[in-house]
């Protein structure tokens, strides 16, 4: 919905990869005007039809919507962002089919580095629903040991620098300086921050981190095409999971 240009991309390079894999996209610009029950209407025909296996609806939302209800009017079945509370629920215990993108692609990178989560020490800084929390729990069921931090946090550079793993996730440009990490550490940037017209940075200062750092993802190229990537995984298990007779 409306016109955001970073929200541009990003659907851009989704529907790029379901025509790279071959799964129908289909794309509903809606402008800014349109009123949240108009939004929840489209949802809900989406939600009751049999040709269309996941829905999802890329944020952030204009002011005048309420994310949390047009989250709530997505069919838990057809949640391939899994923020509805049924899929948020599920990620707490452990028996779930989606798992949210971004931190999935986060998992997916350190599992495909051949690092061992387990007993380490995992530090996310960030607490949102979309990353910091089930990030959080993705690592927690890998047997890491987990230490959220935020914006309240006292001694956030004592916690990052007791990390082995570190996730950072707070939309802050070049927030975290390499002498915030452990030399030896996994760093993992989510962040993605547009500081001029053509430049984008991540949370993490990646040139004094780069060196102190054992493996370090660079912003762009790292953790955003992977979101795109676990959207794809799990919109073919919503497939297989919405498979009519
Ligand atoms: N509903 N809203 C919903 N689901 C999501 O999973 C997202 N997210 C986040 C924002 N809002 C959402 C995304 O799609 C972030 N995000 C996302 C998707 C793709 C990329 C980055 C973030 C991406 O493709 N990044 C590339 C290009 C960046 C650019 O040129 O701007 C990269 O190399 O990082």
């Amino acid at each position: 919905m409306g016109e955001d240009p970073a929200s541009q991309v990003y659907v851009r390079n989704k529907k790029l990869a379901c025509e790279y894999i071959g799964i129908n996209s289909f794309e509903y610009l809606l402008p800014e005007s349109t009123t949240q029950k108009e939004l929840i209407e489209l949802i809900e025909k989406l939600n009751n039809d049999d040709t269309v296996s996941g829905i999802l609806c890329q944020l952030p939302v204009p002011e005048h919507i309420n994310e949390e209800a047009v989250i709530n009017a997505i069919d838990p079945k057809k949640d391939v962002d899994a923020f509805h509370p049924v899929n948020v629920g599920r990620i707490m215990t452990g028996n779930y089919d989606f798992v949210p993108c971004t931190p999935a692609g986060v998992m997916e990178l350190i599992n495909e580095s051949g690092i061992d989560v387990s007993g380490k020490e995992c530090v996310v800084v960030g607490r949102s629903n979309i990353v910091g929390k089930p990030m959080s729990m993705l690592l927690l069921h890998k047997n890491g040991t987990v230490t959220i931090c935020h914006s309240k946090t006292q001694n956030l550079a004592e916690k990052t620098r007791n990390a082995d793993i570190l996730v950072a996730a707070v939309g802050i440009a070049n927030f975290i300086k390499g002498d915030m990490i452990k030399p030896g550490a996994v760093v993992i940037d989510v962040g993605i921050n547009r500081i001029a017209p053509k430049v984008l940075v991540g949370d993490v200062e990646f040139e004094s981190a780069k060196d102190v750092a054992a493996a370090i993802t660079p912003v762009p190229g790292g953790v955003g095409p992977m979101t795109v990537a676990m959207l794809m995984k799990n919109t073919l298990k919503a497939a297989e999971i919405n498979k009519t007779k």
